[in-house]
């Protein structure tokens, strides 16, 4: 492909984003960076490797009770993924991930180190499935304007626990009685169920990358098969877009992609 087919189709990309609320980059990683990549979660999920997060913690549907419980250790996240391994790191200042975001952002991207930032590992037992949901639900910057990326590392399709996205729902403005305490999208609610009909979940394959934005409603199931899902998922703000002091979402140094 020429540069300029390439700028078009990103471009294609960045407006399918903005209209649907999330995109499919396929093949965006090469099968060999896969590979690797998800070498080291299973070596640093054999090794309990520090900092995790834990089925047990969240008590997602699915989960164990606590960790005392059968599969109380399953990990739900390996977290850090910035820190944990350079591979990580490396893709998540990569040139096809900053050239995306910039032109998305329109100004310098940042990787925020406190949200998302992990490798997720969906286990088949124990793996929990995960509500409907917008991720700026525990997010605090100055406008709702993030996006992610999320790196297939094997196949997902529903069947292992595969994304779900409402699309477009980016852009709908809910009141928060369509939550519930914990800022899930309630099911039981007729006009919510009514736009969870119209979910997708696209199947993925190693390498494919989904750009989502944090305002759009996702959920995942249960991994129903008999292996480990990995995805890779960092997140990224615009420059301007600054973190609330004093918040979750300030506590970490965020990486300047420029
Ligand atoms: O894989 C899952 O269960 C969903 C993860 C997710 O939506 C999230 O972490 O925000």
């Amino acid at each position: 492909m020429s540069d300029q087919n390439l700028l078009k189709s990103k471009k294609d990309q960045v407006h399918e984003l903005r209209e649907k609320g999330y995109v499919i980059v396929k093949g965006l990683v090469s099968k060999e960076r896969c590979d690797a990549m998800r070498e080291v979660a299973r070596q640093q999920l054999a090794e309990a490797a520090a900092p995790l997060e834990f089925e047990a913690d969240l008590k997602y549907p699915g989960a164990p009770d606590s960790k005392d419980a059968p599969g109380g250790h399953t990990v739900r996240r390996l977290l850090d993924a910035y820190a944990r391994h350079p591979l990580y790191a490396e893709f998540a200042t990569s040139p096809e991930v900053r050239g995306w975001m910039e032109l998305y952002f329109g100004e310098t991207p940042y990787l925020s180190r406190a949200h998302h930032n992990c490798m997720m590992t969906k286990h088949p037992a124990y793996g929990s499935l995960t509500g409907w949901h917008r991720d700026v639900r525990y997010w605090a910057f100055e406008r709702d304007d993030l996006v992610s990326a999320w790196v297939a590392l094997g196949n997902e399709t529903v069947e292992n626990g595969a994304l779900w996205f409402v699309p477009a729902s980016h852009k709908l403005p809910f009141t928060s009685d369509r939550f519930d305490e914990a800022k899930f999208f309630r099911s039981d609610l007729p006009e919510n169920a009514a736009l969870i009909r119209t979910a997708v979940s696209p199947v993925l394959e190693p390498g494919d990358v989904v750009f989502f934005h944090c305002n759009t409603l996702h959920s995942a199931g249960k991994n129903l098969t008999d292996r480990v899902k990995f995805s890779l998922v960092f997140t990224y703000r615009g420059a301007s877009n600054v973190a609330l002091p004093g918040t979750r979402s300030a506590s970490k140094p965020e990486v300047p992609l420029d």
